[in-house]
């Protein structure tokens, strides 16, 4: 997979060197690039943005060097995902739907977003997702598009060392939350693992994380439990 990051602070994928994504790149499956949108100016100022028309607080990113920046970085295979609060809620399904595709470019935005135009346009070529993390405000793209690189590149075949704990996570096939883990010692500062995690009898841990986790998910996110298909309470205490 190849991925493109535009942004007028390209130093914060510098992250990705890191761990996961570095390992990745370091083993040829990926090849990550960031851009500075400023390369793509031509003014002596290096403008990125202007006011807005229809006034109103904040500036908005200029539409000439995003679309200079998009026709240098996207082929005809890519899909180009803008990360914006305004966007859609982005999901592991969505990780899942990216990571099978070659190419990715992230347009990372600042201030008050990106001129309409650039969506606008840059649709007429490519397939456009505008995608957000979930209902805050960050100041820009960048630590989105950080999010979303990761969750696609360690879903990439080959990449995790361990497939089954992509199996076994939160929001997975069952769609609910973790449950919770332990590991030695058996007692710390007065708190015990429970006691059926040491039991060795399998089908009761089973269950008992499982209804853990509707346990938690029903506590904390009972939206992911009213979604029809998913989550069945197989397993559960209430099982026959
Ligand atoms: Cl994707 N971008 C920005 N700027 N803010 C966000 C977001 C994205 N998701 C939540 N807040």
């Amino acid at each position: 997979m190849r991925i493109d990051v535009v942004s007028i602070f390209p130093a914060y994928l510098d992250a990705l060197d890191l761990s996961l994504a570095g390992r990745a790149r370091a083993s040829g499956l990926l090849q990550v690039q960031a851009h500075d949108l400023r390369d793509f100016t031509h003014d002596r100022h290096r403008t990125v943005d202007d006011t807005p028309y229809g006034g109103g607080a904040g500036m908005v990113m200029r539409p000439e060097p995003w679309g200079e920046a998009l026709d240098a970085v996207a082929g005809d295979d890519a899909v180009v995902i803008v990360p914006t609060p305004s966007g859609r809620p982005f999901t592991q399904r969505d990780a899942e739907r990216l990571a099978l595709e070659q190419h990715l470019v992230l347009a990372c935005g600042r201030y008050e977003g990106i001129d309409q135009r650039v969506i606008d346009h840059a649709s007429t070529r490519w397939r456009v997702e505008e995608i957000s993390l979930g209902d805050f405000v960050l100041n820009g793209g960048e630590v989105a598009a950080l999010a979303v690189i990761e969750a696609v590149v360690r879903l990439l075949p080959g990449f995790m060392g361990n497939p089954r704990s992509l199996q076994e996570e939160s929001h997975g096939p069952d769609g609910l939350l973790e449950y919770p883990v332990y590991t030695k010692p058996a007692v710390w500062r007065g708190l015990e693992v429970p006691e059926v995690l040491r039991s060795g009898d399998h089908g009761a841990i089973a269950r008992w994380r499982h209804d853990r986790a509707l346990e938690r998910t029903a506590e904390r996110r009972p939206d992911l439990l009213e979604r029809p298909d998913d989550h069945a309470d197989g397993g559960g205490p209430e099982a026959p």
